[in-house]
């Protein structure tokens, strides 16, 4: 993006404008504090990943929280790869990342593994997970991945307008409950409930939201004794890897992938994720 229209999509208008009688306590008072950064993210308070199934609208979050222009449309598939932007918001910056879509973090083809090791090894701060409302049961196999490897999380419930011109209609509440996160509901095409987004990921990233997310039922005692072992492996080899009981499970499972990964070092080198990256705009 060129640098007068990196200044452009700086100080342009943000998603609605605040009530002249807005107060600080109130919504309309948060997203009138939204900046988008676009590329030029400088340095940054908190990274934030958006991460979801393929055409959840996470590229139309993006562009609405970073004023930048991800390739977007109608197809699964669209984002390839990594792009980052940023925006600030409440006195904190944040660095966004666009993930390719992708349904599982087991998954293997390449924009897919893209995805999952920024989500497993990037290290975000809050990973945001976009899920389309009118496909909840298929899209919340990701989430609770999500929610197994990281307690900073946010499920931003989009397409929510989309659900309801459907006759679906889906309890963000109890699913909130159910999952132990933020759930927002949002239809990002228009704008809406973005306000309620920033807040979410900001209180998450900020540790004011305590999450409490469903995890599955402990492994059977073997199993338990041989991810003890093995996790007890890496950490030694790479003592600096997050998620090491994943890397240990994917190992267990005979994942080739990831054995690859470990022998050629790459795992290792994956930290190194988070050097500052442009966007195309
Ligand atoms: N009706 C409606 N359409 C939406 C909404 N959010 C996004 N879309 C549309 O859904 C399509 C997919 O949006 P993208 O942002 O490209 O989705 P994505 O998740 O980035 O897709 P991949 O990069 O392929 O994984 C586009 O046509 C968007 O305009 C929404 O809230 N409501
Ligand atoms: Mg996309």
């Amino acid at each position: 993006m060129k640098d007068a229209e990196s200044q452009a999509a700086f100080s342009m208008p943000v998603l609605e404008t605040a009530a002249p009688d807005a107060c600080a306590s109130c919504s309309s008072y948060r997203a009138a504090n939204l900046r988008k950064l676009g590329v030029a993210v400088g340095s940054w308070d908190y990274v934030v990943a958006l991460a979801g199934n393929p055409n959840t609208g996470k590229s139309t979050v993006f562009n609405a929280l970073t004023g930048l222009r991800q390739h977007t449309g109608n197809w699964p598939g669209k984002t390839v790869s990594r792009a980052e932007g940023g925006y600030a918001y409440d006195g904190k910056r944040f660095k966004l990342v666009d993930l390719p879509g992708t349904y599982s973090l087991l998954s293997t083809s390449l924009d897919e593994q893209i995805a999952r090791d920024f989500i497993l090894f990037g290290q975000p701060e809050v990973t945001v997970v976009v899920v389309d409302a009118t496909r909840l049961e298929r899209n919340l196999n990701l989430a609770l991945q999500v929610l197994e490897i990281t307690e900073r999380a946010v499920v931003c419930l989009n397409l929510a307008d989309e659900a309801s011109r459907h006759g679906i209609t889906v309890d963000d509440r109890q699913l909130a409950r159910d999952l132990g996160v933020p759930v927002v509901p949002t239809a990002a095409r228009f704008g809406r409930g973005l306000r309620e987004l920033l807040h979410a990921i900001s209180e998450v990233a900020a540790g004011r939201l305590a999450s409490r997310p469903q995890r599955l039922e402990a492994e059977p005692a073997a199993i338990k004794k041989a991810l003890t072992e093995l996790m007890g492996q890496i950490k030694a080899s790479l003592p600096d890897l997050p998620n090491p009981r994943w890397v240990a499970l994917r190992l267990l499972a005979g994942d080739e992938s990831i054995v690859e990964a470990l022998r050629s070092g790459q795992l290792g080198s994956l930290r190194a994720m988070d050097a500052p990256q442009a966007a195309p705009a």
